[in-house]
């Protein structure tokens, strides 16, 4: 069974100004298309091909000679994870469970968005920033290129992708720009309290 294209949970102009239909297109469109593509390459005919995304990704973590397994599945999980974080104009609407604890253990939640911006800008090269749960924790980290939270043990929140395909079309170099978009229109709430409910 080969491993599908996750369906945009949203229209492709939905998010539009912030994120035009231009980038996802591209984006959506042909990179995480790409890394379904070339997942099932790497996967056709052999029994991981019928295993699920995260088994792959747990299971090539740290193992030099899977890399390519591992970026290709850690970029399907980490696009898919990236879609469901984004909702327009929901930034503002946090549910009051998340907010207890963005208020709990970052002490406020510009404090939060402070540290989520700061990891999203400094994160040299390609990668992504997220919001995760640790140890009972809510922390922000960030990881490079196809690296994700699932690989570490953490449970993931909510993410941005902060590779330059990501914004690029529409911001050109400020990734700072995109970054405060993302954090002040984009932040599906909903989403990362759904996974806060989830996490063990
Ligand atoms: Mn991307």
């Amino acid at each position: 069974m080969a491993f599908e294209l996750a369906p945009l949970p949203f229209a492709q102009d939905a998010l539009e100004p912030y994120i035009s239909a231009h980038t996802l297109s591209f984006h959506y469109g042909k990179h995480h298309q790409a890394y379904v593509t070339n997942l099932n390459n790497l996967t056709k005919d052999s029994p991981l091909a019928t295993q699920s995304l995260e088994d792959i990704i747990k299971g090539s973590a740290g193992d030099a000679s899977k890399a390519g397994l591992f970026n290709n599945a850690g970029q399907v999980w980490n696009h898919n994870f990236f879609w469901n974080s984004l909702k327009k104009d929901a930034a503002d609407r946090i549910p009051g469970e998340i907010e207890t604890r963005l208020n709990a253990d970052f002490g406020s939640v510009q404090a939060f968005k402070d540290a989520f911006a700061q990891a999203a800008v400094t994160q040299f090269g390609s990668g992504w920033a997220w919001l995760i749960v640790e140890d009972g924790k809510l922390k922000v980290t960030k990881t490079a290129n196809a690296d994700t939270p699932l690989a570490h043990g953490q449970h993931a929140l909510l993410t941005v992708d902060v590779w330059e395909h990501a914004y690029y079309l529409d911001y050109q170099n400020r990734r700072p720009d995109f970054v405060k978009v993302f954090l002040d229109h984009l932040v599906n709430w909903d989403f990362a309290a759904e996974r806060l409910a989830q996490a063990g």
